[in-house]
Parts: C-alpha cells; sequence; structure tokens
C-alpha cells in the first residue's frame, strides 16, 4: 500500500517483521548512517521509538540500511540513481540501494509500510519484496511564496510531507506582482518595501539569506533540490514598486495586492534595470547549490515581442554564465538563443493549444528538456469542485482527483517523450490560498497523484492512459497514506473518489488537524491573459 505506486512489489505469504523497542538500524556504506539518522527521527515521531544505529551486521529484527554498488533495483546489477530494493521478512528489514537518494526513498517506503497509528502493539509490516526507481529524475511541487507569504516553519513542514511522495524538486515562486521574498543584500529595498506585504493585503515577508539557505540546507538533507524562482520581466510590481529608479520617469507604482496578471514589466534594455537583474542572479545563484535558476519569463503581457527576446536572452545568459541552468516557463522559447541545455516549464493544457507544443519542443531543439505542468491536471491552486471558496477556475473546469490522475507526460506535446521530458512538476499558486492548512487542502490529494505519474512505470506505448493506470486501486493505497497524514497532522481534501479514513481516527485528533473554516468566494482573475 504504497504512493507512488512501486514498480515490482511481490508480496508473501510468510510471516511478518516486527518492530520492536529493540530493534536497532544496522548500516552499511557511505551515507547509510545519514538516511539512518532521519530514519530512526522519523520513526521518533512517527512511532515514539528511536532505533539506535549501529555500524555492524543486522541482528533479528534489526532494520539494515546498505549502500553499494549493485545494491540498487536492477537485477542486472546496474545502478540507478534513486532507485531502492526492499525486503520484509520476520528476520529484518533490509533496504538496499547504489546512492544515499536510493536508500532514502527506500526509507520512505518502509514509513508507509509501517502502520500510522504506531501507539498500538505489536507494529508489524507484512513480508514483501519490492525493486523500485523512478521513472523521471525531476519530480517537483512549486509552492507560491510570493502572493501569499510562508515562513521558513511552514515551509519545511511543506517539504515534510511531499518526502512522503518521494519528490526531489521544490520550486520556490520568490518573486512576483504581490511580493518579493528573498533578501537581495545589494538592493535591500526589495524586502523592505516588497516584501511587505501580500495578496488581499495579506502579511508580508521574506526569507533573509540565512533562511534561505537553511531551507535549503534542510531540503538537501532529505535529498529535495530547492528551484528557486525570481519571475521577470512581468509579474515584477514588487520590484518596481520598491525602487523608483527601475520604473521610466522614476515613478515607483503603488504595491500590489490584487490577482490580476500581465500588467507589469521591468524597463528592458536600461542600463538601471541590467545591473539589477545581473546582481539579483549573481546572489540567488550564490544562495543555491542546486543546479538550477528559475526566471519566470510568464505572461509577459506588458512586453513589447522584441524586448521580450532581448532581454530573456540577455538574462538566461546571465544565469549560464552564473553556473547555473537556466529554467523558464515555456513562454521564453519565443525569445530564440536562449543557452544550450535551457530547461522549458510546458504549463499548458493537456491538449496544447497555440503555439504551446511548438515552444515546448524549441527546448529541445536547443539541447535542453522539459518539465511538464500541464495547468488543467497539474495546477494544484485550480478548484476541485464549483463553488469551492478556493482556488482559481481558469483552466474551464474543476480538477478533480482523476483529472491528475489519468495524464502521461509523454502524451501531450507530440514528439516529445520521456527522453527529453526531466519531469514532472506540479505548482501552487496562491493568490487564493492564505494558511499552509488551506496550501495542504489544495494540494493532498492532487500532489500525490502527480506524484504517481513521475515515479511509477509509464504506460506501455500501445495502452491508453485510463487502462494503465488504476484509480480504484491508487484510491485504496491514498486511503492507507491518509492514516499518515492524519498522524502528522496534514491537511488534505477527502475528495469523493477515496474510501478515508474515518475522520477523528488515529492522529488527527490528537495533533488538532481540521478542516479550514471555509472563506469568502476567492477574488475573481481576468481571463483574458490566458
Ligand atoms: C498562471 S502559468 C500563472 C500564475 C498564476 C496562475 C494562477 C504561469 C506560469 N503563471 O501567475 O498565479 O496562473 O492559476
Amino acid at each position: 500500500m504504497v504512493v507512488p505506486r512501486p514498480v515490482r512489489t511481490e508480496n508473501s505469504a510468510a510471516s511478518p517483521f516486527v518492530l520492536t523497542d529493540a530493534a536497532r538500524i544496522s548500516v552499511a556504506g557511505i551515507g547509510a548512517d545519514g538516511v539512518a539518522r532521519l530514519l530512526s527521527a522519523e520513526l521518533a515521531s512517527d512511532c515514539g521509538r528511536e532505533p539506535a544505529i549501529v555500524a555492524e551486521p543486522p541482528a533479528y529484527g534489526d532494520i539494515a540500511i546498505v549502500i553499494a554498488p549493485g545494491e540498487g533495483p536492477h537485477e542486472d546489477g546496474s545502478d540507478s540513481a534513486e532507485g531502492y530494493t526492499l525486503e520484509v521478512s520476520a528476520e529484518a528489514v533490509r533496504i538496499g540501494a547504489a546512492t544515499t537518494a536510493g536508500a532514502f526513498w527506500g526509507v520512505q517506503t518502509l514509513r508507509q509500510l509501517l502502520p500510522a497509528a504506531c501507539d498500538g502493539e505489536p507494529l508489524s509490516i507484512d513480508a514483501v519484496r519490492i525493486h523500485d526507481n523512478p521513472r523521471y529524475a525531476y519530480r517537483g511541487a512549486m509552492l507560491d511564496v510570493a502572493r501569499h507569504f510562508f515562513t521558513p516553519a511552514e515551509v519545511k513542514r511543506f517539504i515534510d510531507a511531499i518526502v512522503l511522495l518521494k519528490l526531489n524538486h521544490l520550486h520556490l515562486h520568490l518573486t512576483d506582482d504581490q511580493g518579493w521574498r528573498i533578501q537581495i543584500e545589494s538592493w535591500p529595498e526589495l524586502t523592505r518595501i516588497g516584501g511587505s506585504t501580500g495578496s488581499d493585503g495579506s502579511r508580508g515577508g521574506f526569507y533573509t539569506q540565512a533562511q534561505f539557505r537553511d531551507l535549503v540546507s534542510y531540503a538537501a538533507e532529505r535529498h529535495i533540490t530547492v528551484v528557486p524562482e525570481i519571475d521577470m520581466p512581468g509579474h515584477t510590481n514588487a520590484a518596481l514598486a520598491s525602487y523608483p529608479e527601475l520604473n521610466p520617469g522614476g515613478v515607483a507604482p503603488a504595491l500590489y495586492t490584487g490577482s490580476e496578471v500581465g500588467f507589469s514589466t521591468l524597463r528592458t534594455g536600461d542600463p538601471v534595470t541590467q545591473r539589477f537583474v545581473r546582481d539579483v542572479i549573481r546572489e540567488v545563484a550564490a544562495l543555491t547549490p542546486g543546479p538550477y535558476l528559475h526566471l519566470g519569463g510568464d505572461e509577459c503581457l506588458s512586453t513589447t515581442d522584441a524586448d521580450f527576446a532581448a532581454f530573456v536572452q540577455d538574462a538566461f545568459r546571465v544565469v549560464a554564465e552564473n553556473g547555473k541552468t537556466p529554467v523558464g516557463w515555456h513562454e521564453v522559447g519565443k525569445a530564440g538563443g536562449l543557452p544550450a541545455g535551457t530547461i522549458g516549464q510546458y504549463w499548458d493544457f493537456t491538449a496544447p493549444r497555440g503555439r504551446a507544443a511548438e515552444l515546448a519542443l524549441s527546448f529541445v531543439r536547443d539541447g535542453g528538456s522539459v518539465i511538464m505542468s500541464p495547468s488543467d491536471v497539474a495546477y494544484l491552486d485550480i478548484v476541485y469542485a464549483e463553488g469551492d471558496p478556493i482556488g482559481q477556475d481558469w483552466t474551464g473546469s474543476p480538477t478533480t482527483l482523476r483529472d491528475s490522475f489519468f495524464w502521461d507526460p509523454a502524451r501531450i506535446v507530440p514528439g516529445l517523450g520521456d527522453a527529453h521530458i526531466l519531469g514532472v512538476e506540479a505548482p501552487l499558486w496562491t493568490e487564493t490560498v492564505a494558511t499552509i492548512e488551506e496550501v495542504e487542502q489544495m494540494v493532498f490529494p492532487r500532489l500525490a497523484a502527480v506524484a504517481e505519474v513521475g515515479w511509477s512505470t509509464a504506460p506501455a506505448d500501445t495502452e491508453p492512459v485510463v487502462a494503465a493506470r488504476d484509480l480504484a486501486d491508487f484510491s485504496d493505497r491514498l486511503a492507507s497514506l491518509a492514516e499518515h497524514w492524519d498522524a502528522a497532522g496534514t491537511n488534505y481534501r477527502r475528495v469523493p473518489e477515496v474510501a478515508w479514513p474515518a475522520r477523528w481516527s488515529s492522529g488527527a485528533a490528537r495533533s488538532g488537524a481540521a478542516t479550514p473554516a471555509p472563506r469568502e468566494p476567492a477574488t475573481e482573475v481576468t481571463e483574458a491573459a490566458r
């Protein structure tokens, strides 16, 4: 009962493993102790027991973590960067992997196999053998901390929740019209002024560079790469409001707390703007050990095509000069002349409209790849059902759990197959999402569906997606995952497709997790923009 569904699971009728107070975690191989420390801490918070970690062979009843070449899931011994094997028998639990990431994902599977309500005895796991590895190298979630700000503690809580789904990238949308959330030492007004408010006049806030580094390392310990996004040249009102000299005539606009898009633009070609862009990219690149820096580039409805192209070519080159692989929303493909290897993030529909397919393919032509975030199935801010108080509906219809489950990344843009798809990402935009509880309600369970699309085996070429994926089976596995969400106090939407656990069972009551009170209907968003 694991989400995302493992590649191969062999159940066995043999006696189960029982986790007792005497269990230890036996480690072998470089990095195994770090993975074991996280497992021990997770068992302490999940189950109130904190096994000792020992560098000796496992005894009866122990959990072993072995990291060594050939320990991965492939029978031919070839290594898989994030794959693992997990064997559960009465004698021991054994997680094998060729990498620490693989062992860490094996641990996440183990956590899901353990009963969520750990207060009961005995803690047993049915005997099983799992061979597992991801379909895509990039499996992400995006959190828009610009429209509504979320504190470092809230972002860590979000990281803890997405770890269980084996997601390995957290894209932080750090700047937009409504807020600038990352300290830039050479331009301090960005956060002092631009970070002072948010959508609907909500609390402002920003991450100091120290806080951001701490978030990046918290994520990295959990094998999650933070992808920072500084959106430009549009979506920049917060920056323009902070520095008059970035504006024509030196007059700053007021701060913006509404939900329209497409009205702001940096003054492309201007020397002050160029200095601004270089300073920001340099500082953000220096804060980021990961390979990617996302520059947005979406919905630039107030920038002429020529200005957009020249600006994007220049800014993306600066990212590459700072040692990072540039990422942009697929519109930046219009600019042409981007650095080799630039990654495009596709956000059009599962049936591409306009130039979207052609723009997605342009990244491949230039030696890059594409992250798939089709907005009609993977945008987590779209309402689940008509009339929902939180969320947007500009994609034309609600996005049900079913919608976010029955799609395939390699069947969207003709000619764009797995060889050129880096992976999948589900973004949560937060114009209408104000609290971390509301974030979780919008994200779960649909993010679990996208995580499964990104991890689990691709459907066979000849097989229709609806035949390849089994919603009933997924729903059963989600219901058991939800017991872990309840125990952790993670909120989720009790969508009708799933037979959820009884509401106040297990930890939900303990942790006080509750459905947030309904709010007034969300503010309207300009349709014209899309
Ligand atoms: C589109 S798609 C946006 C965001 C909005 C979102 C709302 C894209 C790259 N940008 O600016 O927040 O829709 O659903």
